[in-house]
């Protein structure tokens, strides 16, 4: 019916969300910043029919999961454990469809470091140099990365931590810092000198520059960041620590130290790919496998210009096609905070009975593409009841319903000749609609696509009206017919683009046209061409989607604002 888009030639992709620290449950922030960003894109390549792994796992290492299990006096991996659970838990609830969802503690990991480490070393973009550390008489030990805080020396932020601000996104040195503190006892630092390994970022400068220049997939704020960073000069970055957690350093003389966190999480993409698949090295080496970063704001420097710079050491590697670096999400005017109780804990959304795909709406609509973005209850409210409900399920009823009451379940194709002026415009419509959304889908400018992929429901919703089927049934039910043949036939379009996002219902939607298979498969999206043949029966149709009341709202923001207590967990 709808003429054939010729997809791309299939490269291979690897698709990665950042790697989770596990020094706490995720909030919805965690989820629109990056997990559900790239499982919507992972879903969408899958369907488009690129060969696709989509690669996540916790971060486990270095001072952030240290502290937290300090705090609680648990040990590390007993920690770990526990919270690498609680995550899983959490992204499996919303359908994050993770490949392979690995851990930064474990073996294999520790040996990928080592390996990559000793190639960018081999290669001579390593080098020894004295840095100053800040050391802690009370404690008696070096205090590296988030067991300080102190005063961020560029945008004055009091609680910057030692190796960024969280605020301006600014990469620091501990020494950087003002009024710096203990994070354990609050106790007064020294700083002491001592000797650490870095990576020469200076010396890896041009390389840098020519890719982020070229890249033409990178958002504008990205690209500004990356340069600006370029711009002021890159110096060379320490990349080892005085900490006990970590991935030890594979030099006699720096035995006692470990990786800094952010030169091992990286490579943790490649050794969670490489605990799936024999042929890892397909999907990170080959050129025609495309790499793909979703990340949050503060995680911007570390994968354009640190991340990228030991791939560019290292030579073997693919750089990433796209760096899709999102901004903050914000709650109701404010910033997310588990201990004041200000957010959406995702650890307790399952309590009310709402499904995942209600949240991936709202959600998809807040993701921060290119400026902050804010969660509000009245606005989830609305944007269920209004868009989902009232415009996609509301044609999902009407067209199903209309087919199973009054068609008696059938509905055949028409001939050519009879289609209307109507009928011509709106498949005229889907495959242009399909075309942009596709398009919109490849720079993953996944807001916008789905702000479509809605029009064209209610452009559905649209012909039904300007078509009144109710009347037109009873004098000409063969018009009847051809028009729910195309409503149908749009409806099928619809499960199949709207899939990645709300994977579950698209499920549902298949079945109750009884169509076969799945559209979330690799290469659903060609079967969206094909229209239903000469006869085709439906099954029953079933309600999708329920309206959410003002008492129901009130409830669920108090529910969600108390996050578990991490002592819970280990009692
Ligand atoms: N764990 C930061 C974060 O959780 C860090 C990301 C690592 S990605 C390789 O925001
Ligand atoms: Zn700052």
């Amino acid at each position: 019916m709808v003429k054939n888009i010729k997809p791309k030639k299939k490269n291979r992709r690897l698709i990665t969300s950042a790697l989770p620290y596990i020094n706490n449950v995720p909030h919805l922030g965690h989820i629109v910043g990056s997990h559900l960003p790239g499982d919507i894109f992972a879903r969408y390549s899958r369907a488009r029919g690129y060969e696709t792994l989509y690669i996540g796992g916790t971060d486990e290492n270095g001072s952030t999961s240290e502290i937290a299990a300090f705090k609680l006096n648990v040990p590390i991996e007993k920690f770990a454990d526990k919270l690498y659970k609680e995550h899983k838990k959490i992204y499996d609830w919303f359908e994050i469809s993770y490949d392979s969802f690995s851990r930064t503690s474990k073996k294999i990991h520790h040996e990928t470091v080592k390996e990559f480490f000793e190639t960018i070393n081999k290669k001579g973009f390593i080098e020894k140099n004295k840095m100053k550390v800040f050391y802690s008489p009370t404690e008696n030990m070096f205090l590296p990365d988030r067991y300080v805080v102190g005063e961020c020396p560029k945008c004055g932020y009091p609680d910057a931590s030692g190796d960024q601000c969280e605020k301006c996104t600014s990469v620091l040195d501990p020494s950087q810092l003002k009024n710096p503190k203990s994070t354990i006892s609050g106790g007064k630092l020294e700083i002491r000198e001592t000797e650490h390994l870095f990576l020469k970022l200076d010396s890896l400068t041009p390389k840098l520059k020519k890719w982020i220049q070229s890249n033409k997939y990178f958002r504008e704020q990205v690209r500004n960041l990356a340069m600006g960073w370029i711009n002021e000069g890159l110096k060379p970055r320490c990349i080892t620590r005085d900490l006990k957690h970590g991935v030890k350093v594979p030099l006699k003389e720096f035995k006692e130290k470990v990786f800094y966190v952010w030169f091992d999480a990286p490579i943790g993409y490649v050794s969670s790919t490489k605990e799936i698949t024999k042929d890892w090295e397909k999907f990170w080496k080959d050129e025609k496998s495309e790499v793909y970063n979703f990340l949050g704001k503060d995680n911007i420097p570390f994968h354009t210009i640190f991340w990228p710079g030991m791939v560019i050491a290292n030579g073997e590697f693919n750089l990433p096609k796209n760096v899709v670096g999102l901004q903050y999400l914000n709650y109701e005017g404010q910033k997310f905070s588990k201990s004041k109780g200000i957010g959406v804990f995702c650890e307790r959304l399952p309590e009310l009975k709402l499904e995942a795909d209600v949240w991936r709406h709202y959600l998809t609509q807040i993701i921060p593409e290119t400026s902050d973005s804010e969660f509000r209850w009245k606005d989830f409210q609305e944007r269920v009841n209004s868009d989902l409900i009232g415009n996609y399920a509301n044609y999902v009823n009407r067209v199903l319903n209309f087919i199973y009451t009054k068609l008696d379940r059938k509905i055949t194709k028409p001939a050519s000749k009879e289609l209307q002026e109507i009928d011509k415009n709106l498949l005229k419509k889907i495959e242009e609609k399909r075309k942009s959304i596709g398009d919109l889908m490849e720079r993953a400018e996944l807001r916008k696509a789905y702000a479509e992929i809605l029009e064209l429901s209610s452009e559905g919703n649209k012909y039904i009206n300007d078509s009144e089927p109710w009347n037109v049934i009873k004098e000409n039910p063969k018009r009847a017919n051809n028009i729910f043949y195309i409503s149908a036939f749009l409806l099928k379009n619809l499960a199949i683009l709207f899939a990645p996002y709300l994977p579950k219902t698209s499920e549902k939607v298949w079945k109750q046209l009884n169509l076969k298979g799945s559209p979330s498969c690799s290469g659903a999206w060609e079967e969206a061409e094909k229209d239903f043949g000469k006869e085709h029966e439906i099954n029953k149709p079933e309600l999708i989607f329920k309206k959410i009341e003002d008492k129901e709202i009130e409830e669920y923001r108090k529910i969600t604002s108390q996050g578990i207590d991490l002592t819970e967990l280990f009692k």
